[in-house]
């Protein structure tokens, strides 16, 4: 995520109450910076409207996604702040650009994925080896995703108490996080908390244990069940 937090007051007060824009720019090399009237330079990358009239400081909070910069290829580039509107000028304080989930160093899904000559098909449920295993679940289990792998093994049941071992990243990217749950039918699906289940029903709870890069799940029925149906699901957080 990129933001961009500043404070911004008109300095002079002309004008109150007509619109302005407030905008963040990425500048090219060799871009004109100073104050120009029309055709400014740089690629705007995000920006704020508005028409207050106070001259007293003003908290502007941007946010701006990923696409907004990596499409226009502005990584890298100097970022700046620009005032556009029917005042001589403008104030600034506490400006502050942060970004996060950029790749490069980190332990993210995109450096993850960066790691791996998957073309295009990086998306998190992009599957470019064909196995079932979307990118998400590659990443959090630590296999290949331009190879197929087996996925859920070792799956044993005595009608009460199932199990099975599938492979686990022994450090899984910071935004993406697994969870299993279990069906009777494949089409209500429940999460293993030993709650959760059909009104009156069964429940089952389901305990993880890691080794290594081996993670074993066991699930315990509070009753006997006829099927059992359990899932690994991956999600992201960005
Ligand atoms: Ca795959
Ligand atoms: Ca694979």
């Amino acid at each position: 995520m990129r933001s961009c937090i500043c404070d911004e007051k008109r300095q002079d007060g002309w004008n109150g109450g007509s619109s302005y824009n407030v905008e963040l720019v990425a500048f090219n090399p060799g871009d004109d910076r100073s104050d120009v009237d029309g055709g400014p330079a740089g690629n705007v990358v995000a920006s704020l409207s508005g028409s207050d009239a106070t001259t007293a400081y003003q908290t502007r909070d941007f946010v701006f996604g990923p696409d907004a910069v990596d499409d226009a290829g502005e990584l890298g580039l100097d970022l700046g702040i620009r005032f556009n509107g029917a005042t001589s000028s403008a104030n600034w304080d506490n400006v502050e650009v942060s970004a996060s989930g950029l790749g490069g160093g980190g332990n993210d899904f995109s450096d993850w994925s960066a790691g791996y000559a998957v073309g295009g098909l990086t998306g998190f449920g992009d599957d470019p080896d064909g196995d079932g295993l979307g990118n998400g679940t590659e990443a959090w289990f630590g296999t290949d995703p331009m190879q197929k792998s087996a996925g859920l093994v070792g799956v044993s049941t005595d009608g009460f108490t199932s199990a099975f071992t599938h492979p686990q990243n022994e450090t899984p990217p910071d935004d993406v996080s697994g969870s299993y749950e279990w069906s009777t039918n494949l089409g209500d699906w429940y999460v293993g908390d030993g709650v959760d289940g059909p009104p009156g029903g069964v429940t089952v709870t389901i305990v993880s244990n890691t080794v290594g890069t081996a993670t074993t799940v066991t699930t315990s029925a509070s009753g006997e069940l006829g099927e059992l149906f359990l899932r690994v699901g991956t999600s992201a957080r960005w």
